[in-house]
């Protein structure tokens, strides 16, 4: 199946310049193709992730990827999609975002052979350009009326936008222009929301060459829930690619927790599956839900293209670990990742506690009597050994890395104690 086709099977294309004459120069040629990130952030989140998997489908399909890190543009702060300004970050700021961000995106492409990936700054042809420059060989090709004209911007006249803002189009325009003259570019792609930042770009490509030109533009859809709620947010906040900011177990539970109505759509999405593959999990859905069959795929093969086989090795060995309570197979590392979010105490280090006491005070248990009951009975585990004495003493040889002790009480109740 040709590469357009298998977007639409996937239902990744949204709005296109000209279909058709894609479609044909896609068939007779390979190209190269763009899609750009602002360095706002210093770590990307899964709702900026679809555009850049969709760029790595062209270049398995043997095109050429333009990966743009705006260190120019993440300096003015893109007005789509924001109904208020922005405040101007710093310069080292910005630089030090967009070389996390470059580290992120390598991980995504291939940067060997014929249609290696290539990554680019803006900053490198807008950093130092001076503002009569600008003004005689850019802005003179954009029309006010045709940029007020452009959602973005038209959302923003009531509340207000600066002018800094309103020329941050033709910034983007200026990198498409700069991108089809060097590396001839023929086709950037981006969110729904990029789609009048595109559209300039084509424009000024029209406006500054004497010859006809052809260049293309493309977007990718909104990621949607079934519930209608936020893509990507769980209650502790946004889905990071960055390890330290979401652990790859939490990343890998991120994706295990897809409802039923939404994990064929985000298999379409974001896995490379083939379709045979996609459909026998879809029809798993139907008619075996409860093996979780096509969830337990997809965060399988999204742990392991952003952290890698080994990580992804720990977030399941952590998953069965808590779902069997074997939690002493765990390292110390992985027992941080897994129960970073469950709820935690305070002990002193120097005075040694009571296993009953522990218990009341860390809110295991809600009474002392009680605390002596799920000792008596059993349902109290330290570190996955279950504790029945009721003179126990927490001490020293129960503290993990000399840091913290994971209680459980009954079959999957969690704590950390951690000992200060
Ligand atoms: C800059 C110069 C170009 C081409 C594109 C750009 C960036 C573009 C933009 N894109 C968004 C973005 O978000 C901030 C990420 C923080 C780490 O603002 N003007 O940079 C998002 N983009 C990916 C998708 C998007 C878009 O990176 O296009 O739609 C999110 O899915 O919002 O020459």
């Amino acid at each position: 199946m040709d590469l357009l086709h298998d977007l639409e099977w996937r239902g990744i294309t949204y709005q296109q310049t000209d279909a058709e004459g894609l479609s044909k120069l896609l068939s007779s040629e390979s190209i190269s193709i763009y899609c750009g990130i602002d360095p706002t952030a210093d770590s990307m989140h899964i709702g900026h992730l679809l555009p850049f998997l969709t760029l790595r489908r062209f270049q398995n399909h043997g095109h050429r990827p333009l990966v743009l890190v705006g260190g120019a543009t993440g300096l003015i702060g893109d007005p789509s999609g924001k109904s208020e300004e922005r405040k101007l970050q710093t310069v080292e700021a910005i630089q030090h975002n967009a070389a996390s961000i470059r580290n992120q995106l390598e991980s995504i492409f291939d940067f060997e052979g014929e249609n290696g990936a290539v990554m680019v700054n803006n900053y490198d042809w807008i950093g130092s350009m001076d503002v009569v420059t600008f003004l005689r060989d850019y802005g003179k090709h954009v029309g006010v009326n045709y940029m007020l004209a452009k959602d973005t911007i038209a959302s923003r006249l009531e509340t207000g936008i600066s002018f800094t803002e309103f020329t941050y189009t033709i910034l983007q325009a200026m990198d498409f222009n700069h991108l089809y003259n060097n590396y001839n570019c023929k086709l950037q792609i981006g969110g729904s929301d990029q789609w009048g930042n595109i559209t300039t770009g084509l424009e000024l490509i029209r406006r500054t060459h004497e010859e006809e030109t052809k260049a293309f533009g493309f977007t990718i859809p909104l990621v949607t829930k079934a519930d209608g709620t936020k893509f990507g947010k769980t209650e502790s906040g946004a889905i990071w690619l960055d390890p330290e900011k979401t652990s790859p177990y939490e990343f890998y539970q991120f994706w295990i927790n897809t409802a039923d109505a939404d994990v064929v759509k985000y298999l379409k999405y974001f896995t490379f599956l083939s379709h045979e593959v996609i459909d026998e999990l879809a029809q798993s859905v139907e008619t075996e839900a409860h093996l979780r069959k096509a969830q337990k795929t997809l965060a399988e093969e999204m742990t392991k293209l952003i952290h890698g086989e080994e990580a992804l090795n720990q977030a399941i060995k952590i998953t069965e670990a808590l779902f069997s309570g074997e939690i002493k197979a765990l390292s110390a590392a992985e027992m941080k990742q897994g129960f970073k979010d469950v709820p935690s105490f305070e002990q002193s280090k120097d005075q040694e506690v009571g296993l009953i006491d522990l218990l009341v005070e860390a809110k295991i248990s809600s009474s002392k009597r009680q605390a002596r009951e799920d000792v008596g009975n059993g349902a109290i585990y330290i570190n996955g050994d279950r504790v029945t004495d009721l003179q126990y003493v927490v001490e020293e040889k129960d503290m993990i890395e000399g840091q913290f002790t994971i209680i459980r009480r009954g079959k999957k109740k969690y704590y950390m104690v951690t000992f200060v």
